[in-house]
């Protein structure tokens, strides 16, 4: 079993920082990067956590990314701003649109917000988690690079295309669920190769469109979507709502994009926000409560929330730090300037 290297959160995000700090990137980009990289190490989202490092400065030294870039916050129409986000990472730019959304969704009930032009690697649940916290509900979407053929396919067309929704609850943690609609984030893939272990079956075809659990020959050939059909309507749901609707590329022109340099997918991001008091006004403690039983109905059966693991994920790592196998330390440390 491959050494582990334990870190407090401090000492984490301060090694985070400083290697986003001498890639380039702005003070308010490094931040923004390092509150969406350590939440997901400290999470235990281990494909979006300090991993995820090597690859915005790989992104940054081919040239792709603007690492100074300042988004511009765009009050579009009564419900929708928009941020440009300049070809610059996305965290920053969903961090300066995000009160907006909120403010125009506690308005009208409903507002959209539409990230263009931005260079996307992370987890989508710390964006719902956000706006949850503001007793918003909300919902996330994002194409990525094609990697996954569609379903009764063998041929890349879709990302991996992410869908998070979040639903605020009256005592304690929202519900929150976050995933890939490929049957796993190709982040998992590469670190099933990184850890010399096989995929499961079902996950991906290699380029003759053969079934394989070669982390390899996946990487090369096709993921699959998960649920079959199904995820890949879903699939193709994410690429035209967070695509062409809001004037974006789609993940095959995001890749064609690229161009070889193998940086992070470079699209926009849609995230609505729907506010429960306007939608329901003096009626919402009722129907919130009825939400409640709801959960309470799956979780007195003995199922988990989404979600529940992340969030005792959280305590574990507020109390003892994070735990990262040696070698991706040992990368980390060598981006970091001396
Ligand atoms: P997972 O399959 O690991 O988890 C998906 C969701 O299901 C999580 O909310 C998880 O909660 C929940 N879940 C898992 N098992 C159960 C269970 N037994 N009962 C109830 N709920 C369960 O996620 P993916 O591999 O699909 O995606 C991982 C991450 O990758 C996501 O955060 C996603 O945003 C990110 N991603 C980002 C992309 C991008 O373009 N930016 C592209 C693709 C993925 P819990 O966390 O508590 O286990
Ligand atoms: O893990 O599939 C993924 C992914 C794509 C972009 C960011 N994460």
């Amino acid at each position: 079993m491959t050494d582990h290297v334990v870190l407090s959160l401090d000492e984490a995000r301060a090694l985070g920082l400083d290697i986003l700090r001498a890639a380039g990137l702005s003070e308010p980009h490094a931040q923004a990067i390092a509150d969406v990289v350590i939440a997901g190490q400290r999470d235990e989202c281990h494909s979006h956590g300090l991993y995820r490092l090597p690859g915005v400065v790989h992104s940054i030294r081919a040239g792709k990314v603007d690492p100074q870039a300042v988004p511009d916050v765009v009050d579009h129409a009564p419900g929708v701003v928009r941020v440009d986000a300049h070809f610059g990472f996305s965290p920053l730019a969903f961090a300066l649109g995000r009160p907006k959304l909120v403010e125009k969704a506690r308005r009208q009930g409903i507002a959209a917000l539409a990230i263009n032009n931005c260079f996307h690697f992370s987890a989508l649940w710390p964006e719902v988690e956000a706006i949850a916290a503001e007793g918003v509900v909300a919902l996330a979407l994002t194409p990525s690079h094609s990697w996954v053929a569609p379903a009764g396919g063998t041929k890349p067309v879709f990302g991996t295309n992410p869908i998070a929704f979040a639903w605020p609850r009256p005592d304690g943690t929202p519900f929150v669920f976050d995933f890939a609609t490929s049957v796993i984030a190709r982040g998992d893939i590469e670190l099933h190769r990184r850890a010399g272990k096989p995929l499961q079956e079902g996950w991906a075809i290699d380029g003759e469109g053969t079934p394989t659990t070669d982390a390899e020959a996946a990487l090369a050939g096709a993921m699959l979507t998960f649920g079959g059909h199904k995820g890949s309507a879903l699939a193709a749901m994410i690429e035209l709502l967070a695509g062409p609707l809001i004037g974006d590329m789609t993940s095959a022109e995001s890749m064609a994009f690229d161009d070889g340099a193998r940086a992070a997918p470079c699209h926009g991001e849609l995230i609505l926000a729907l506010d429960p008091a306007v939608f329901l006004g003096v009626d919402a403690p009722r129907h919130i409560d009825r939400a409640e039983k709801m959960f309470g109905a799956i979780v007195e059966q003995g199922a988990r929330l989404p979600s529940q693991r992340r969030y005792e994920a959280r305590r574990r790592s507020l109390a003892g730090g994070v735990s990262i196998p040696k070698p991706l330390h040992d990368e980390l440390v060598a981006l970091r300037p001396t």
